[in-house]
Parts: structure tokens; C-alpha cells; sequence
């Protein structure tokens, strides 16, 4: 069976609304790149060396990184030469296999959800540069996790921005949640401390630290994260629990250039990128997977609270390559 029948025939038992998430939210991208290989499919009769020339350009615009691409094409090309494939069309399944094989084998085995830990709150770290969507991010997470019947604490510890305390406790309270704040331009490993021991007082399950955004070529902002970090753990050993990289998806390889910096500074438990419905470059994901080798939890589809999903590979291909079929 090829790649597309399979994908169709497994996602058969996934709920349209879940499937609709991704279908709307990968909308761009998928008229990006599926509506560009379909039409490539139809303009060659046979494939030759421009044809795959194209579909290097192809995958390379939807972002899947240099590297990738080259690899996928070079292992499309092995399998067309070995199985005499002539037909374009399904040398584009054959290429949407190759591009998933290595994220399936890689990621394998992953849990999208936070895992809790029992008797103390679990606590989750988010970083990222200014304006990926942290703070939207956040408070999606806390009503997935209020839904899941969790109580949860939030952290403003963005004491940089103006406003971002603010912001944070708008979603705090429309949510009621809990919320520690600090002074405007204090230390925000302080805010860090207040927030933990209030969480342990509290016995709340899950707190989630916001933090200011900042260029990972800063290397002071970067200390400050590691700060940040260190004063958690000495209040709860093991914490944070998770460190969450949140990537603009509209950024393209430069998140990947993000990742690596706050990898180094801070370690990371997975990955959240974000306004995924705004780019037609999808294949940002790949890339993440190939060069970095940290999860995607899960993608932002939307501005709204329930447009945070659990990353799913399946659904993203149904999304990238099939949805509007
Ligand atoms: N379309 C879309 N917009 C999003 C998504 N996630 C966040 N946004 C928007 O991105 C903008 C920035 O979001 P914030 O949450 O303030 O970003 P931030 O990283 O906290 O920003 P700083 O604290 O200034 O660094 C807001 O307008 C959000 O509504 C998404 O998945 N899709
Ligand atoms: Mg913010």
C-alpha cells in the first residue's frame, strides 16, 4: 500500500474535528508544497535530472533544511533508479515517504504530554526569543491542563517587557488560575523562587514560568535562564521538570539556529512551535527532528485557547500533503 492510502486508511478512526485542526491550521503550507509537487507530477511525462532538480527546490522553500533535502532526494532517487519508477506521480509518494521515514524511526517512543510527578508540582520552563508566542503558549498549556483537572500556578517571570506581567494575568484570571508576579525589571529567578514555594505550599500540580524573550546571542539573557533554572532546583530537586523551546514557525532555519543556543544554555525537554496556520514552510518540523534531535510536543494552529495541538505525525502529513483531498 503507498504512503497516502496507508496514511488515509490509519487516521480513519481520528475525529474530523481533531483532523480539521490540521487541515485549517496547515492550510498554507500544504497549498505550498502538496499543490506545487502535484503540479510538478503533471508537467513531466518522465522524470529526468531537472525534474529532480525541482523537487529539491520544492522541499528546500518548504524548509525541511538543506541537509534534509538532499538526503531525501538522494535516497528518492537510489529507490527510482532500483525499482525503474518512471511515473511522477508516484515518485512524489515515494518522496513524502522518505521525508517521514527518518522522523518516524527518530521519534518514535516520544510522550507528547507533560508527565506528572507525584507528591510536588511538576514544573515547566518556557524560552524562547521575543514574540513566538511564550506567554499565548502558556496559557494554552494551563487550560489543556485544567481540563485534565490539574491545578495549575503560573510564573510571571518576563519582568522586562511592560506589560508582560499584565498580559500573563489577563490570562490568569480568565482562566482562574493562579498567578505570582515581581517587581517590573526585578530578578526574575526571585519571581522564580516566590512562584515555586507558593506551589509547594499550595500543592499545586503543575506551575508553568514565563519567561522575558531574548536573543540566544545574548550571553548574559542566556546566563540569566541558567539562573533561573538553578534556583528551581534547589527548591525542588529534579525541577524543572521540562524546558520548553517555543519556535515561531514562520522564522524558518533560524529556529533551528534558536534551538541549538538554548539547548546549550538551559537543556530542553521538547519543542512548541507555534503559528504553524501563518507559514507556508511547514516543513520546519523535519528540520527540528533531523538536526536536532528534540521532540515537538506539540504546534500552535491558531490564536484562540484550543488552537494548541499534540504533535502527531500522521495528522501533520495528512495535514501537509492530503487534507484538502
Ligand atoms: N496565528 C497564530 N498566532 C499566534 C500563535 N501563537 C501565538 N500567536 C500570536 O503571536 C503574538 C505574540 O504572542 P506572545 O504570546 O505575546 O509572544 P511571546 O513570545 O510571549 O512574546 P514576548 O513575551 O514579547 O517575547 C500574539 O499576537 C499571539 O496571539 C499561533 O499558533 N498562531
Ligand atoms: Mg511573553
Amino acid at each position: 500500500m503507498g504512503l497516502f492510502a496507508f496514511l488515509k486508511q490509519k487516521l480513519a478512526g481520528v475525529s474530523n474535528k481533531q483532523k480539521d485542526k490540521y487541515v485549517v491550521g496547515m492550510a498554507k503550507s500544504r497549498h505550498h508544497f502538496a499543490d506545487r509537487l502535484k503540479a510538478l507530477g503533471a508537467r513531466y511525462r518522465e522524470v529526468d535530472d531537472s525534474y529532480f532538480e525541482e523537487l529539491e527546490q520544492i522541499l528546500i522553500e518548504a524548509d525541511v533544511g538543506v541537509t534534509l533535502a538532499l538526503d531525501i532526494i538522494d535516497a528518492t532517487k537510489k529507490e527510482v533508479r532500483t525499482n525503474n519508477i518512471t511515473d511522477p506521480s508516484a515518485i512524489n509518494e515515494l518522496l513524502v515517504d522518505k521525508m517521514f521515514v527518518g522522523y518516524a524511526q527518530s521519534g518514535s517512543g516520544i510522550v507528547n504530554e507533560i508527565s506528572f510527578k507525584q507528591g510536588r508540582p511538576t514544573v515547566l520552563l518556557v524560552v524562547g526569543v521575543n514574540g513566538v508566542g511564550k506567554t499565548t503558549t502558556i496559557a494554552k498549556l494551563a487550560k489543556r491542563y485544567q481540563n485534565q483537572g490539574k491545578s495549575v500556578l503560573l510564573v510571571a517571570g518576563d519582568t522586562f517587557r511592560a506589560g508582560a506581567v499584565e498580559q500573563l494575568g489577563v490570562w490568569a484570571k480568565r482562566l482562574g488560575v493562579e498567578i505570582v508576579t515581581g517587581l517590573e525589571n526585578g530578578d526574575p529567578s526571585s519571581v522564580a523562587y516566590d512562584g515555586i514555594r507558593q506551589a509547594i505550599d499550595k500543592k499545586i500540580d503543575l506551575v508553568i514560568v514565563d519567561t522575558a524573550g531574548r536573543l540566544q546571542t545574548k550571553a548574559n539573557l542566556m546566563a540569566e535562564l541558567a539562573k533561573m533554572r538553578r534556583v528551581i532546583s534547589k527548591e525542588i530537586e529534579g525541577a524543572p521538570d521540562e524546558v520548553f523551546l517555543i519556535i515561531d514557525a514562520t522564522t524558518g532555519q533560524n529556529g533551528v539556529v534558536q534551538a541549538k543556543a538554548f539547548a546549550e544554555a538551559t537543556g530542553l525537554t521538547g519543542i512548541i512551535v507555534t503559528k504553524m496556520d501563518g507559514t507556508s514552510k511547514g516543513g520546519i518540523i523535519l528540520a527540528i527532528r533531523d538536526e536536532l534531535g528534540i521532540p515537538v510536543r506539540f504546534i500552535g494552529l491558531g490564536e484562540k485557547m484550543d488552537d494548541l495541538t499534540e504533535f502527531d505525525l500522521d495528522q501533520y502529513l495528512y495535514g501537509l500533503c492530503l487534507g484538502g483531498e
